[in-house]
């Protein structure tokens, strides 16, 4: 990827993450720490990985987007939204009664919305199945996934990924946020898969460990799907929980965010110092 494409995707990253804080002043709260963390896994499939259309959001050929971990849901409207799936200012309905971005993805209320989510550990069976019956149709489209790390805790995805790996589902990459954090402490501590690649390994899959937020690693390895033939492919992209707001950076109480008047400001600042940075990145490369 050149250093021009490098640059447009990290403003849409920071416009994700300002649609983000839209939606939290608009609702006052909500599960901010996995939706940051997960920015950039985000901004590069709707951005570069996914053959969707907006203006055609159930095109048969169409990739799939499964976010099985339905409460990052703040970042799936924010990316949606700056896709254009739909109007903005749908983001300022966030929090009210029969909103179309209620606080787990409902796909009767949004177009893009693949399927139904929020109750952790299932959206591994539904993309198999999706992969499955895209392969029974000979589609070239594929299914993406992405679950938390706490989310593992949840015994059916372990048959889930068996199921995967027995029927050589090669059409489906799943992302694995690894931000270490849970919501109430480390996924460690909670419920331990160390060494978590192994572990996947050992059920059949094809995996690799990359930095969750670094481009040009998410795209050069997503592009490479299916990393063996035969095998579903897994990337656990390590994270930091809240990327992007210097004050929760990495903190299990901003799991979900209750927001105030001094917080908002500060993310609102760490905000407009990214701009900054991103505007001198790109008057230097003007110069070259
Ligand atoms: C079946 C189920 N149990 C519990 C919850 C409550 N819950 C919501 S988020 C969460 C933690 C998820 O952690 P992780 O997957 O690591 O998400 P992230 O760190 O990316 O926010 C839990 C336990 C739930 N949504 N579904
Ligand atoms: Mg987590």
């Amino acid at each position: 990827m050149d250093k021009t494409e490098l640059l447009k995707l990290e403003i849409t990253a920071l416009k994700i993450r300002r649609n983000i804080l839209r939606l939290i002043k608009a609702g006052e709260a909500g599960h901010v720490g996995g939706a940051l963390s997960s920015v950039e896994i985000v901004t590069a499939l709707y951005f570069k990985l996914l053959n969707i259309d907006p203006a055609n959001p159930k095109w048969p050929q169409r990739d799939r987007f499964v976010l099985s971990a339905g409460h990052k849901c703040l970042v799936l409207y924010a990316a949606l939204a700056e896709r254009g799936f739909f109007d903005e200012s749908v983001l300022d309905t966030y929090g009210a009664l029969d909103s179309p971005v209620p606080g787990h993805p409902n796909m009767h209320k949004l177009p893009g919305i693949e399927t139904n989510t929020g109750a952790l550990g299932h959206g591994l069976s539904i993309a198999g199945g999706m992969a499955l019956g895209l392969r029974l149709e000979k589609s070239p489209a594929r299914v993406y996934v992405l679950m938390g790390d706490g989310e593992l805790a949840e015994g059916s995805n372990w048959e889930a990924a068996s199921a995967a790996s027995m029927h050589k589902l090669d059409n489906m990459l799943v992302f694995i946020d690894r931000n270490h954090l849970q919501i109430s402490g480390k996924t460690t501590d909670v419920m331990s898969y160390e060494p978590l690649d192994e572990r996947w390994r050992s059920f059949g899959w094809s995996v690799r460990v990359i930095d969750g937020h670094d481009f040009n690693a998410i795209i050069n390895n997503a592009s490479e799907i299916p990393f063996e033939k035969g095998k579903p492919s897994l990337i656990i992209a390590d994270t930091i929980k809240s990327k992007g707001f210097g004050f929760a950076e990495g903190k299990v109480n901003y799991h979900y965010w209750k927001s105030n008047p001094e917080e908002m400001e500060k993310a609102e600042q760490d905000l407009d110092n990214i701009e900054d940075q991103l505007k001198e990145k790109m008057e230097r490369s003007g110069d070259e």
